[in-house]
């Protein structure tokens, strides 16, 4: 990218660590019909399940392979469940759950009870071997992604993940994707949906966004939230760090006809060449 782009990127990074908000982005980037300032990417990356003090406490490493309730708890620096919450895209959790062979995903907002103990759903699952990531941002404190190992007894199948390609099919929607990687793992991803062989340009907001997209790197299963930054005639454009090589997982979550569906791509990344992006930590 040339030195005005990355500045920009730089200012929008900025005016989200700073909470200056859309204002800010809007006057830095490009007009948009839906600008959204990126939020920083939050520290652990989905790996570690302590970090800062914080620690993501699951209340079993099981789960059961017909679905059923899993609890957990995020403590605090001092031993203590945390009570307080910074909501990031109207939830003050953003619960992950996927499989390794990154077949299984599941993106999911658990309740809290008063006494900071977390309550999910799950549906019924496959045998294997699972990584669960919260992501949230403590009040007055760290804006974190936490991981923990999870597994479901019975017969593994290992299943492959699809080898990439640019559509995706789910619920009766055509997704196609565009990608341009640039310097430093950052990659410009477009997604147009579709429904017989029509542009659908009225996707409704979920959450705060467009559509709300995940990477699983594989092997690791470092995770990266993604957030739009801009939905323009019918193309969701998002702005992610992708900054390991290899293959990743991509989970793309946009709403219509009031549901939710979830398109699943399969992106490989070239090697990481160029200077890290400023935000990188
Ligand atoms: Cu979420």
């Amino acid at each position: 990218m040339n030195t005005c782009q990355r500045l920009s990127v730089f200012g929008i990074v900025l005016a989200g660590i700073f909470g200056i908000g859309i204002g800010a982005g809007a006057m830095l980037g490009p007009p948009a019909s839906a600008k959204e300032v990126m939020a920083p990417a939050p520290m652990g990356e989905g790996v570690v399940s302590t970090k800062d003090g914080y620690r993501f406490v699951p209340a079993t490493g099981q789960l059961d392979a017909a679905g059923g309730t899993f609890h957990f708890v995020i403590e605090g620096p001092r031993g203590a469940p945390v009570l307080d919450f910074t909501p990031e895209h109207e939830k003050d959790l953003h619960f992950i759950l996927v499989n390794r062979d990154l077949t299984v995903f599941h993106h999911l907002h658990p309740t809290r009870a008063a006494n900071g103990r977390w309550s999910i759903d799950l549906p019924a699952l496959p045998p294997g071997s699972y990584r669960a990531v919260a992501d949230f941002h403590v009040a007055h404190g760290p804006h974190l992604a936490l991981g923990t190992d999870l597994s479901v007894a019975g017969d593994y199948i290992p299943t492959a993940l699809a080898e990439p390609d640019t559509t995706s099919r789910v619920d009766g929607y055509e997704i196609t994707m565009q990608t341009d990687a640039r310097e430093g793992g950052e990659v410009k991803i477009a997604l147009i949906v579709s429904k017989d062989g029509h542009v659908i340009t009225d996707l409704q907001p979920y959450l705060g966004a467009f559509g709300h997209l995940v990477a699983m790197h594989s092997g690791d299963l470092v995770y990266a939230h993604v957030h739009p930054d801009d939905y323009l005639d019918g193309t969701v454009h998002f702005d992610a760090e992708l900054s390991s090589e290899g293959r990743y997982g991509l989970f793309f979550d946009f709403k219509h006809g009031d549901i939710v569906h979830t398109a699943t791509f399969t992106f490989d990344q070239g090697l990481v060449t160029g200077a890290p992006m400023m935000n990188d930590h």
